[in-house]
């Protein structure tokens, strides 16, 4: 006699908060650490118009996270996360004139030989880059808070990434001023102090089944928006 299965055992289970992280942490497989754009470049195989094509792309995304703070800001009911995530907003935009993350984008954007103004003006900017930016602002515009917490942990994997990026711009691309640099420098301490605030509130929030299988959604959508920026910036850049 076969038995039946009750609904417990088709019921998901809850994972543990370590078991939660655990397959969060599973998606540094498709992070874009791994993308061929990414290790040409930290191969020191990219030629000067690919760097600088991805210097002009990537501006539209860093110029949008403050925008898609902003969003989980205004949907989070919860005072304690919102002190500490409204950090992020000023690291991008800065607290005075010259300061923060986006204005460093734009001197790196110099380092590399572009102007302000095209950087700016976006004249640059690729279809495939704008869609998938505005998908990840939307996405914290429109879904639950915990869940775009929870997209935004794919930078776990970034202070690797970063570390990389740094010794092989230092290393291989010496037609760039190294103060230009600086971005990088300044994203190796403030991504693991994001990180891991983001991680505690996914460990907190998320306690049924159905919401660790959203954050976890989230986190792979997330690295589908990396992964599609870069598609569009090597199809478009990428050997030239
Ligand atoms: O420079 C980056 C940055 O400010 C952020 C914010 C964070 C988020 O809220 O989604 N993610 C992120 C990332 C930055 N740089 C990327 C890179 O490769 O330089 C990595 C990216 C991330 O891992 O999500």
């Amino acid at each position: 006699m076969t038995a039946v299965p009750t609904s417990d055992a088709l019921a998901p289970e809850t994972l543990s908060p370590d078991a939660l992280e655990q397959a969060l942490r599973a998606h540094a497989e498709r992070y874009h650490h791994q993308h061929p754009l990414h290790r040409r470049m930290n191969d020191g195989e990219s030629s000067r118009e690919e760097i600088r094509g991805w210097v002009a792309n990537r501006f539209h995304y860093q110029a949008n996270i403050p925008r898609k703070d902003a969003a989980i800001l205004s949907n989070c009911p919860d005072r304690e996360v919102r002190r500490r995530w409204v950090q992020r907003i000023a690291d991008h935009d800065g607290t005075t004139d010259g300061g923060g993350g986006i204005e460093s984008w734009l001197r790196l954007g110099e380092a590399v030989g572009l102007s302000r103004e095209e950087i700016t003006d976006e004249r640059h900017l690729l279809p495939g880059v704008r869609f998938a930016v505005d998908a990840y602002v939307t996405f914290a515009r429109t879904r639950p808070w915990v869940e775009a917490v929870a997209s935004s942990l794919t930078e776990l994997f970034a202070p690797n990434l970063m570390a990389e990026r740094l010794a092989a711009f230092e290393r291989h691309y010496t037609w760039i001023d190294p103060a230009g640099l600086a971005y990088f420098r300044t994203r190796i301490e403030q991504a693991p102090r994001d990180s891991e605030h983001g991680l505690e509130v996914v460990r907190e929030h998320c306690v049924t089944p159905e919401s660790q299988a959203a954050a976890i959604a989230a986190l792979s959508f997330k690295c589908d928006v990396l992964w599609s920026m870069l598609d569009a910036i090597d199809q478009a850049c990428g050997g030239n």
